[in-house]
């Protein structure tokens, strides 16, 4: 598959996608849209990898939607734009493996709400990360609104988009948005040696954990337990072999092999 805005390179079980689009700091507009959409409705690519890492060229992560595009839009292209820019924002949430996002620098607006719909976040001790949509007259209109608080409590989140302005890496640490800081220049190393982590565990026990995660804070508390307790009820039926290799290896004293 050929992109103009994409590279992917896969290092053992771990994909390495790049938003490669560093004259404009990789802002988002309808053809990055589209060529990301490709390439995760590519089920033979996402099920040959464990892990997925989303990173950017040059000194940003995502500079945004793409400010300029927004200039020309026409109601009809606006609402295409926010279909096809929702339909990746849960792609990439929904999808079945770990997906970490390296936040190599700028991640601002529309980019940190890709961010946020991914599982984990590991950013450059030297990126800036924010919400400056109010400063354009625009509210985050890709989730950004529900994830954030999600994440982070209302305050914080609501203290993020009312005032526009980037916090550091660090800050954005301390309030939980990020998980993992890494020394710049080395935000794709981390970020891989974390995804090897995780690509060495159950790749269904993983699939699971996102989807309990997920669906289960769309739900009460009550609710979430039941789907949960039914899961786990399910991975003792006898074709779950993941299960039982990974408590076989256990006793045997060995790496389990999945
Ligand atoms: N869009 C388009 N181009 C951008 C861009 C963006 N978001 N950000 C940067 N660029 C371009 C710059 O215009 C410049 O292009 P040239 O002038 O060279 O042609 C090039 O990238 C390099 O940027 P700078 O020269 O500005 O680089 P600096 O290091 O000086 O500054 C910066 C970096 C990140 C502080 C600055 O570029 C900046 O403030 N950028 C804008 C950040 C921003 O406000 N982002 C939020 C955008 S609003 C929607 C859903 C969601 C959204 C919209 C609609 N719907 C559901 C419909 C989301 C909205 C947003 O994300």
């Amino acid at each position: 598959m050929h992109f103009n805005y994409l590279k992917f390179e896969k290092r053992d079980k771990i994909g390495i996608l790049t938003l490669n689009r560093p004259e404009a700091l990789n802002a988002l507009n309808e053809d990055v849209f589209k060529e990301l959409a490709c390439f995760l409705d590519d089920k033979e690519t996402i099920q040959s990898i464990r892990v997925l890492v989303i990173t950017g060229e040059g000194k940003a992560f995502i500079a945004g939607a793409d400010i300029k595009a927004m200039q020309e839009y026409s109601t009809q292209t606006a609402y295409d734009f926010s279909e096809i820019g929702k339909k990746v924002f849960d792609q990439i949430a929904n999808l079945d493996v770990p997906v970490i996002a390296a936040i190599n620098g700028f991640a601002l607006g529309g980019g940190l709400e890709l961010a946020l719909s991914c599982d984990i976040r590991v950013a450059s001790e030297k990126a800036r990360l924010g919400m400056p949509e109010v400063n354009l007259g625009l509210i985050p209109g890709f989730n950004g609104t529900q994830r954030l608080p999600r994440l982070v409590g209302a305050g914080n989140a609501m203290y993020l988009m009312m005032l526009g302005e980037g916090i550091t890496a660090g800050e954005a640490y301390q309030l939980g948005v990020v998980q993992k800081l890494a020394p710049p220049e080395t935000v794709l190393e981390v970020s891989l040696e974390l995804a090897g982590k995780i690509a060495s565990k159950s790749p269904n026990a993983l699939r699971l954990i996102k989807e309990m995660v997920r669906n289960g804070l769309e739900l009460s508390s009550k609710d979430a337990g039941k789907m949960e307790s039914k899961e786990f009820g399910r991975l003792f039926k006898e074709d779950q072999k993941e299960r039982e290799e990974g408590v076989t290896a256990f006793l045997e004293k060995r790496k389990p092999n999945w």
